[in-house]
C-alpha cells in the first residue's frame, strides 16, 4: 500500500496485522525515535531512556526489555558456519534480524538475485569462477567468524561491517545503512581467511586478515613439499576493497588486532612448527604473534620493492625482516585483544593457562633493535585452563575466557603487571561459571576506546543441559553478563544456531539505519542500464521486451498488486524479471515467487530487485508475493504464461 492509501483508508501494516490502537501508537513512537536518531539527534540522549524503562533489582542493571521497549545497543552477532550474520537487541538479547552473507536465503533470495549474484561472484578470481561454472555459479556455504564494525578515530562509525569467511576465503562488507553486502573479495595468494581486524585510527582503513591455512605458493599441485607452505598476512582496503598489500610470514596465522595509534598489527601463530599434523603443530612449547610494522611495509610497497604475486605487493616478512618481530608467546596462542587504553594487548595462551600482555609503547624499540622480543611481554598471568579471548570494562579489568576450565575469569591488568615484577600480588579477581566451553566474549563497546564497562556476552560452544533436548544438534548458548558492579553476574542465556564465533556489540548512538531505500541506491545500477536501454521508467512501467530469446519483464509492485496480472514468454527464453516496489511506508515488503522455479526475492520499500532463469516448463506458473504484506497479500500474484517451443 502506498503512503497515500495508507493515509486515506487510515490503516497501515500493523493494523492489517491485527495489532490494536495503542500497538499502532506504540508503533509510530518506535517510528519517531528511530526518525530522532537518523536525524542526529543524540541518539544518546536516547540510549538510556527506553532500556532503563526496564525493571532492576536495587543495584543490578536493568536486562529485561518491556514489550514495545529498545534496546540499547545492537550486537552484531557472527553465524558461523551457517554463514550470515544476526542482529540482537542488547540487553534483551532478542534476535532482531539476519543478513545473509555467505549463505543462500530462502526469504531474500541473497544468493539468487541478479544483484546479489554480481556481488557475491564479482571480487572471486578466475580461478575460482572457472570451478564455480560447474557448480552453480556461486559458492553456497561460508564460516563467518569474526564481525567488525569500521572505525574512525578509536570507535566505532556505523559506515561498515566487516566480516571473513574461512571456508572459501573471502572477506565482505556490510552497508550499515541498509544492513546489505555490498562487497565480497576473494583474498589471493593464501587459504582460509580466520583473524580479522580493523585499523581504528585514524580510521578504517585497512582491514587485516590473516589466512590460517599453510598452502604451497602457487598451489598448482606441482610442488607439494609440506616444507614449503605458506601463508600470508593481507591488508585490504575497505574503502576499496581491494588487497593493498600483502606480508608473507613464517609459521601459520590464527587472529589478528591492531593498536589504536595507527601503528602496528598483531596476529597470533599456534603453528610456528609449520607442521601438518597435530602432533607436529603442537610440538613446541613456544609459539608466536607477529608484530607488522604498517609504515615500514606501506613505504616498501609504494619504492616498488614489493614482489606483485596474482596482482597484490607481497613483501617478505619472514624472520630478519624489517617489516616484522616475532614474539614467543606460551603455547599456540589464539586471541589478541588490545585493550581500550591504548597501551596493552592480551594474547591468549590456549595451551597454556597463560595471557600474555604486551605494552605497545616498547613496540618502536623492538624495531630500531634496542630490546628483544620478549621484552615488550610486560604481565604473564596464570589465568586457569585454555584462555581464548580477553574482553575489557575499560576500568583496567580484564575477562578472559577459560575454554577448559568453562569459566570466565575477570582479572586486573595493573596488578599483573606488579606481580611479574615480583610483587606479591594476585591479579585474580572474579572466576565466574559459564555454560559450557567459552570461546570469544565481548564486553560493550569493549573494543573501542569508549568501552563502557556494563554488558558481556560469552559465547559457549556447548549448552548440553541448559535448555529442553531437541536432539542430537543441541543449540550453543550464548550468555549475558552485568560486568557493571564489582561482581560479574548471569543474567541470561540465550540460545543460537550454529554457530557465534564472536560478537560485536554497539551503542544504538552508533547505528542509524534507513527505513526506506533510496531510489538512486547503487545496489541496482545494473538495471537502471538496462532499463534505461530498454526505455523503461523503473517506478512507473509495466511491460514486457523482448530482444531475442531474451525476455525483460519490468513491474512495479504496490500493495497488493503487481504491475502485471500477467506475462507471455516462450519456452526456452531467458527471462529477467524487474521488480520494483513502490511503497514508501515502513516495514512495507514485498516478494516476488514463481511456483515451481525455485525463485524467490525480496523487494523492499524503494527497491528494485531481479532475478534472471530460463522458462523451460510451458503452461501457466503463478507468481506471489510472499511477504505479508497487506489483507489482500494472498491476493497479490499473477500469471507467467510460457507456450510450448514447437507452436
Ligand atoms: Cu576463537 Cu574463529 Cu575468533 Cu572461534 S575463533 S572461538
Ligand atoms: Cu506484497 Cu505480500
Amino acid at each position: 500500500m502506498s503512503k497515500e492509501m495508507a493515509k486515506q483508508t487510515g490503516v497501515n501494516r500493523r493494523d492489517l496485522l491485527g495489532g490494536t490502537a495503542k500497538a499502532a501508537a506504540l508503533a509510530g513512537l518506535a517510528g519517531a525515535v528511530g526518525g530522532a536518531a537518523a536525524t542526529g539527534i543524540g541518539g544518546n540522549l536516547l540510549g538510556a531512556s527506553s532500556a532503563s524503562a526496564a525493571t532492576a533489582a536495587p543495584g543490578k542493571q536493568a536486562y529485561e526489555v518491556k514489550p514495545g521497549d529498545l534496546d540499547e545497543y545492537y550486537v552484531f552477532h557472527s553465524g558461523g558456519h551457517s554463514g550470515e550474520l544476526r542482529i540482537l537487541g542488547l540487553p534483551s538479547m532478542r534476535e532482531l534480524h539476519r543478513i545473509p552473507v555467505f549463505n543462500r536465503c530462502s526469504a531474500s533470495g541473497w544468493g539468487l538475485t541478479n544483484e546479489s549474484r554480481k556481488i557475491l561472484t564479482e571480487g572471486l578470481s578466475e580461478e575460482t569462477r572457472k570451478y564455480l561454472a560447474n557448480h552453480g555459479g556461486n559458492w553456497l556455504n561460508g564460516d563467518l567468524h569474526h564481525p567488525h564494525m569500521s572505525f574512525t578515530d578509536g570507535t566505532y562509525d556505523g559506515r561498515y561491517i566487516f566480516v571473513n569467511d574461512k571456508a572459501n576465503t573471502r572477506v565482505a562488507r556490510i552497508r550499515a545503512d541498509i544492513m546489505k553486502v555490498d562487497k565480497v573479495i576473494e583474498i589471493p595468494n593464501v587459504s582460509a581467511i580466520h583473524g580479522l581486524r580493523l585499523q581504528k585510527y585514524p580510521r578504517t582503513g585497512y582491514v587485516f586478515a590473516n589466512a590460517e591455512q599453510l598452502i604451497p605458493s602457487p598451489n598448482d599441485g606441482r610442488n607439494i613439499d609440506p616444507k614449503k607452505y605458506r601463508t600470508h598476512f593481507s591488508a585490504i582496503d575497505g574503502d576499496t576493497m581491494k588487497v593493498a598489500w600483502q606480508v608473507l610470514v613464517d609459521g601459520n596465522l590464527d587472529n589478528t588486532e591492531a593498536d589504536y595509534q595507527g601503528k602496528y598489527a598483531y596476529s597470533t601463530c599456534y603453528n610456528s612448527e609449520a607442521g601438518v599434523t597435530t602432533a607436529e603443530m603442537t610440538a613446541n612449547e613456544q609459539d608466536w604473534i607477529v608484530v607488522f610494522n604498517i609504515k615500514r611495509i606501506e613505504e616498501a610497497v609504494k619504492a616498488g620493492k614489493a614482489q606483485i604475486v596474482n596482482g597484490v605487493p607481497v613483501v617478505d616478512g619472514r624472520h630478519g625482516s624489517p617489516f616484522t618481530r616475532y614474539v614467543p608467546i606460551p603455547n599456540s596462542p589464539h586471541g589478541i585483544n588490545a585493550a581500550p587504553d591504548g597501551i596493552h594487548v592480551t594474547v591468549n595462551g590456549k595451551l597454556s593457562p597463560t595471557v600474555s600482555v604486551m605494552d605497545v609503547r616498547l613496540l618502536d624499540d623492538l624495531f630500531d633493535d634496542r630490546i628483544k622480543p620478549r621484552d615488550v611481554i610486560v604481565a604473564e598471568p596464570q589465568v586457569g585452563l585454555g584462555p581464548l579471548h580477553t574482553a575489557y570494562d575499560g576500568r583496567g579489568n580484564a575477562y578472559t575466557t577459560l575454554f577448559l576450565d568453562s569459566q570466565v575469569v575477570k582479572w586486573n591488568i595493573d596488578k599483573a603487571r606488579r606481580a611479574f615484577k615480583g610483587e606479591k600480588v594476585d591479579p585474580i579477581v572474579q572466576k565466574l561459571d559459564v555454560h559450557y566451553q567459552p570461546g570469544h566474549l565481548h564486553s560493550s563497546m569493549g573494543q573501542t576506546k569508549e568501552a563502557d564497562g556494563k554488558w558481556l556476552i560469552v559465547l559457549n560452544k556447548f549448552s548440553k543441559d541448559r535448555f529442553l533436548n531437541v536432539g542430537p544438534s543441541k543449540p550453543e548458548n550464548d550468555q549475558l553478563i552485568d560486568i557493571s558492579g564489582d561482581e560479574m553476574k548471569l543474567v541470561h542465556d540465550g540460545p543460537t544456531y550454529a554457530e557465534p564465533h564472536d560478537t560485536l556489540i554497539v551503542h544504538r548512538s552508533k547505528v542509524n539505519p534507513k527505513s526506506i531505500f533510496t531510489r538512486d541506491d547503487p545496489m541496482w545500477e545494473d538495471a537502471r542500464q538496462q532499463a534505461k536501454k530498454d526505455g523503461v521508467v523503473l517506478e512507473d512501467d509495466a511491460k514486457v521486451i523482448r530482444d531475442g530469446n531474451k525476455v525483460r519483464v519490468y513491474m512495479w509492485q504496490r500493495a497488493p498488486a503487481f504491475g502485471l496480472e500477467e506475462f507471455t514468454v516462450k519456452q526456452g527464453d531467458e527471462v529477467t524479471v524487474y521488480i520494483t516496489n513502490m511503497d514508501d511506508v515502513d516495514d512495507l515488503t514485498h516478494g516476488f515467487t514463481l511456483s515451481n522455479h525455485g525463485i524467490a526475492m525480496e523487494i523492499g520499500p524503494q527497491q528494485t530487485s531481479s532475478v534472471t532463469f530460463v522458462a523451460e516448463r510451458p503452461g501457466v506458473h503463478w507468481y506471489y508475493c510472499q511477504w505479508f504484506c497487506h489483507a489482500l497479500h494472498m491476493e497479490m500474484g499473477g500469471r507467467m504464461i510460457v507456450e510450448p517451443r514447437n507452436t
